[in-house]
Formats: C-alpha cells, structure tokens, sequence
C-alpha cells in the first residue's frame, strides 16, 4: 500500500495501480485529496511496473465534489484543473470505478478519465448551480463532448441527478458492472493498455440544432427565475461547441471563481450548511426512534391524503379514516388520483402504484387505529374537535403509539392535554400540498418525550421531507413570521404603496410570487375569521389596518372568488380600480397622509419585519438556531434560495462587521 497522502491510497493488482480516495464523510475534493490523486498519477506514469490506473472511492460514495467548506478561501495549490489535467493527459489508460454517488468535482474527475464503469447504485450530477456555481475543472466543456449540448444543459443548468441507468443510456458511462467493480474496472483498464485513448476533451462536440439548444435551456432555466448560475452554465456549454477546448476551459474557470465569490453562492452555501444544522436537534443524542411501519391519517381530504399519498411513497402501511362510507371512498379516489398523476409523469410506474395502494386501507372504523404505530390527525382546524378526537384515539391506539397533530395554528399543548399519555403527542405541521412541499414543522410540546420527538424526525426523514423542530407558538414558525409579513406589507398599504408595487417589489427581489397574489391564491376568508376572532383582545393602542376586513366584506374572498387583492379575468391577475378607490377610502378615513414609497424601502420593510420576528422566535427559544428559520421560509412560503433567508438576508444587510 503506498499513501500519497492522507486521504490518498494506493495498490497495485496485476501492475494496475487502484487509486483509492478516502474521505470520510463523503470523500470530498480538499486539497489533501487532490494532492494524493496528482501525486498518484504521476506515480503511476513514472513507476514501469504499472500499465494502466483506476481511481475509486472508499465506502459507497465515488467523490462528493468540491470540498466546500474550502470555498470561503482563495483556492489551495493544487487546483482540481490541474489534476485533471494530469489525468487526462496520462499516456497510460485511466479508469474511474465510480462506486456511489458522483458529484460536481467527483464527476469532473470521472470526465478525464478515459473510461467510466459505474456500480448500479452510483448516481452522477454537476450539482453546482445548486451552490450559486457552475462546474470549476472541465464539466461543462467535457460533458457536452460526451452527451451532446442539450442533454448537458439538462444536467448542468438543472444540476438533476442521473442514475446510473440514464447515465448509460446518455453515454456519460461506459457501462455497469453488477459484480465486483473493482476487479471489472482493473481488467477495463489492462485492457486498453496500448490502445488509442479517448480522452473526453479532445471529442468533436456533436452538432445540434439551434431548436434543441434553445428548447434545452428554456426548460432548465424556466425555474431559475433571479439565479445567475444556471444561466452561466448554459452559457459556457454553448461555448463547448464554438471555442476550442483549452480557450472555453479557461473561460469556464474564469465564470466559477467569479460566482464562487458571489453574493448568491455565500447564501446558497449557507443553505446546505442550514440543512445539515436542522438534522442536529438538541437534547436527542440518546433518544432511539421508535419503529414505525403502520401510519394511520384521520382525515383524507386535500391535507389527508397529500399525507398519506407520501407515507405510501415511502413504503408505510396507511390506515385512512373518514367518518362515512362515501368520504372514505372519495378520499381513496383522491388518492388513487395523486398516484395516477405520479404514474403520468413517470415518477412511479404501474407496479408501484399497484404496491402503493395494496398497503392503504380507507376505513370509517376508528377502531381499526389500533394497528397503528403512528397516527396523524388531519381534521378541521378546530380545538373542539381535535381535543375530542385524541382523548378517542387515546382509548384505541397502542400505549407505545405516537399521536400527531397537524394543526396550523392551534396549541397542540391542549390537545396533548386531553390525552392521558401527553408525552407521546407531538405536532407533525405539514404544508400544503402535502406530497410535494418539502418542509415539515415538526413541533415539541411540552410534555413529549424525547424518543417521540426522534421518532417524528426519523419518519420525516422517510418521507423524505426537511423537518425543522420547533416549540409551541402560534402559528408555528412559518405562519408567526408570514404573519409579519403580512402585518408590514398591509402597513405598506396605508403609508403609500399598492398591492401591486409591493407584489413587483417582492418579486424583483426573487420571489416567485408577492405577498397580496399569496393572500389571494390562498384565500382570504381563514385570516379575516382570524382577525375577527382576535378583535376583541387586540391592544387598541396597536396599529390594525382594516383594508383587508372591508375587502372581504364585499365578497372579494381571494382568487377562488374571482377576485381579491386583484381581478382575474380568463384566471391572469390584474389590477382592479376598485382596489385602489377601497385603499383610498380606508387612508381617508383614518385621515392619513401617504406618500411616495420607493421599491427598496418596500423589500428593506418587509425584510426587516420578517427577520424581526424571527429574533423573537429565537429569544422565546422557540426554534433553535436562525438558520432553521431561513429553512421554513425557503421551503414554505417561497423565499428565495439564494437570497439565503430573511435571517441570513438581514445579516448581509447589516454589511461586514468592523
Ligand atoms: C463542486 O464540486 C465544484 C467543482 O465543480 C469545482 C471544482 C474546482 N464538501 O448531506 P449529508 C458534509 S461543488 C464538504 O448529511 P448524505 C456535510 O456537510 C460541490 N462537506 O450526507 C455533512 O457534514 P456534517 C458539488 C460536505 O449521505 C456530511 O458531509 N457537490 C460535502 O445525506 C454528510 O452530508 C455537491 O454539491 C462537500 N462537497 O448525502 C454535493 N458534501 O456531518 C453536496 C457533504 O458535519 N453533498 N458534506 O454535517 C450532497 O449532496 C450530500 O452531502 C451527499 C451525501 C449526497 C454527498
């Protein structure tokens, strides 16, 4: 065994030299790592016993890519190019065993081998747009060398992953080895000693049409509304096919150092350091989640089954319950609906759908929860009828079996209290619709016990959701900082702006969509019941706008009405006059005095308000880091990712600290 470097490995079998970077946690590219893999090519040109090289991964993954907690530093000699480089221009053949997963650099470094076999779990993406970047060492001149311009542009600008399988099928691979791909990728490699080696950078780029090129990038940049990344990288693939190779490469590594400084990458980065924090929840370490394989869901209307669609993706057993024959059966169909539009768009196939609903059952029977491992409520926001609801199923279910509640604003504390097991109840605060959104509150109460918090968090894991764990408060974390959003975007209202200056401001900022065309496609009825509930608590000395209360009352319920914040004749949004006249009254009324409000101070207002009201979150200890906040709103209410967050947004806006 020779070590060229801590992480970097080598041993020779039948004169092939077998590169092995090991890296724990997911052999990522530090400069450790490229200086092993650079001193083992050149080791493996230099040595005569060695005819040919493999470079592999230790454990299940190839290379993670980058190491990118390098990224805030100037890059470390030697440059992953010049690695690459050195593998490329081998006399002698290499070969990339890839293992696992193959990503950003991790690819790159597969690219200039002169062969790729990969195992039939590895899966291969140039994720780095997703990091506010593009690829830094070759990829997007290599890759369209290989796949052509469109498909490149696919992967690049998107940064998908393609399974082994696809990636056979595009050509980034050779092939797949099911066997031992190790001892297949030595004999790969002895095989094409002597041979004229194919190296990715000196293919003719295949000629496509100008059609397919456009059509490419308009379907990978349709969703990178504000990023500059993707765009950059449809650029620099175009490039591939009209500078030469060297030139275009020199070109692509200018674009990466320049956005690996940006202000885009810095809050993407943060992030995916954000979500690797949430999974780190204080006070669990010895807490061991219990085994859950039956979920039972009260309640299959459009939450209910958005919830239980997802459990059956992730290979649960589903008890639906509704309290009649027919809602059961309609919730079923609504079911069976969702698969049916997974089975359309090719994410499940006839068989796994077939699978999936062989593991539900809808019953009317309360009794039949007695299965269950964990049951999630899904019933009317109502303290009534939820607190009704757990003192039955406390009497059914198992004493070892979970409660979750997932109501949006009421105090689940009080619902745990009509339990006699409170410490198995905890909120399981899902959004809506249920089997696409990422994000799930997964709410502490009081009294629940720490392995029923572990178990929520295992569960959401399977269903592949983002859970961020938080405390009783109203409205949770999202729905409290959306509400001061909403507050100050209303004060807006009164000191001068309109709903749709502030919606254009918002949405120049990178929102997908502005608060008053969210009020709107949400509808409007939930917040003014709310609001008149509330009125008669409310600090009288508190600033209330009232414009949104004489909106409802003439009928204007939001986009579900036809109209609310806005018209919207053949269902496209317009401005409404009426609107404008009704915000006119309401200042006259109140005798304010408005004024000019420009774009900026709109975004900096409401910024401000949101980030505001996550300090308070954090100080009541609410939620544990501010981060998780950012996380809630990125993957809930539709912030932007690469601004980062409001937390993370005000930050920046403070500036460099002296
Ligand atoms: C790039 O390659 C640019 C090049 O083109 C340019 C070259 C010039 N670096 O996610 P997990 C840590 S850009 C450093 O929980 P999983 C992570 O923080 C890069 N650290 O595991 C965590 O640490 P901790 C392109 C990394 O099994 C631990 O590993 N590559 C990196 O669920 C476990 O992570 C990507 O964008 C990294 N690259 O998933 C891939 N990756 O335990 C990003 C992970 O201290 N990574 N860590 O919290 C991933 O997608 C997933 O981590 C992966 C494993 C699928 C690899």
């Amino acid at each position: 065994m020779i070590a060229f470097s801590d992480t970097v490995r080598g041993t020779v079998s039948n004169n092939v030299l077998l590169i092995e970077i090991d890296h724990a946690p997911v052999n990522a590219l530090s400069t450790d790592v490229r200086r092993g893999l650079l001193a083992a090519v050149a080791h493996g040109e230099a040595t005569g016993d060695v005819v040919a090289m493999v470079v592999t991964g230790a454990g299940t993954i190839f290379i993670g890519g980058a190491d990118i907690r390098e990224f805030g530093a100037p890059p470390a000699e030697p440059v992953l190019p010049t690695v690459l480089a050195a593998i490329e221009d081998a006399r002698k053949p290499v070969v990339a065993a890839i293992n696992g997963a193959a990503l950003g650099g991790g690819l790159e470094v597969a690219l200039a081998a002169h062969r790729r076999i990969a195992g039939p779990a590895a899966g291969l993406a140039l994720p780095e747009v997703k990091l506010g970047i593009i690829p830094g060492a070759g990829g997007t001149q290599r890759l369209p060398r290989l796949i052509g311009i469109p498909a490149a542009i696919d992967l690049i600008a998107t940064g998908r992953m393609a399974p082994a399988s696809e990636a056979l099928q595009l050509g980034i691979v050779d092939r797949i080895e099911s066997g031992d791909l190790r001892a297949a990728a030595i004999a790969e490699a002895r095989s094409l000693v002597g041979t004229s080696l194919r190296r990715s950078g000196a293919i003719d780029v295949a000629p496509a049409t100008a059609e397919a090129i456009d059509a490419a990038a308009g379907k990978a940049l349709a969703r990178a509304r504000g990023q500059t990344a993707p765009r950059e990288a449809v650029r620099l693939v175009r490039l591939s096919a009209e500078r030469p190779f060297a030139e275009a490469l020199a070109e692509e590594r200018r674009t990466f150092l320049a956005l690996r400084d940006s202000e885009q990458a810095a809050a993407l980065r943060h992030v995916f350091f954000a979500e690797r924090a949430a999974a780190k929840v204080p006070g669990l370490d010895d807490a061991r989640p219990r085994k859950i394989e039956t979920i039972g869901v009260v309640g299959l209307g459009l939450m209910g089954s958005g919830i239980v669609t997802c459990a059956l993706d992730a290979g649960y057993a589903v008890i639906g319950i509704e309290p009649t024959e027919d809602a059961a059966a309609k919730g079923r169909e609504r079911i069976e609906g969702l698969l049916d539009r997974a089975l359309q768009s090719g994410r499940i196939d006839a068989a796994g759908k077939a699978d999936r609903l062989r593991r539900l059952t809808a019953r009317t029977e309360m009794q039949s929860l007695d299965a269950a491992d964990l049951v999630i409520e899904a019933v009317f926001d109502d303290l009534a009828i939820k607190t009704e609801l757990f003192l039955r199923l406390d009497g059914i279910v198992r004493p070892d079996a979970i409660l979750a509640t997932n109501t949006s604003y009421l105090d689940p504390d009080a619902i745990a209290a009509a339990t006699a097991r409170p410490e198995r109840v905890l909120g399981l605060h899902f959004f809506s619709p249920a089997n696409v959104m990422r994000l799930l509150e997964v709410v502490r109460c009081a009294r629940t016990a720490p392995d029923v918090l572990a178990t929520g968090l295992a569960v959401a894991k399977r269903l592949r959701k983002l859970p961020i764990v938080c405390g009783v408060t109203e409205g949770f974390i999202g729905n409290r900082v959306f509400s001061a959003y909403r507050r100050e975007a209303e004060f807006l209202l009164e000191d001068g702006a309109l709903p749709q200056q502030i919606d254009a401001a918002m949405e120049a900022y990178g929102l997908a969509m502005g608060p008053f065309a969210v009020f709107d496609l949400a509808g409007l009825e939930i917040a003014w019941a709310r609001r008149k509930r509330q009125a008669a608590t409310r600090d009288p000395n508190a600033r209330y706008v009232d414009i949104a209360d004489h909106l409802c009352e003439t009928g204007r319920l939001g986009m579900k009405a036809g109209r609310g914040w806005y018209r919207y004749p053949d269902g496209k949004r317009a401005v409404d006059p009426e609107v404008t006249a009704l915000i006119e009254r309401r200042r006259a009324a109140k005798g304010l005095v408005t004024r000019t409000i420009s774009d900026d101070e709109i975004r900096q207002r409401l910024l401000a308000a949101m980030a505001a009201e996550g300090g308070a979150l954090l100080s009541e200890g609410i939620v544990a880091r501010a981060s998780d906040i950012d996380l809630v709103m990125i993957n809930g209410y539709g912030f932007p990712a690469h601004k980062g967050g409001p937390m993370f947004a005000a930050e920046q806006a403070k500036g460099p600290r002296a």
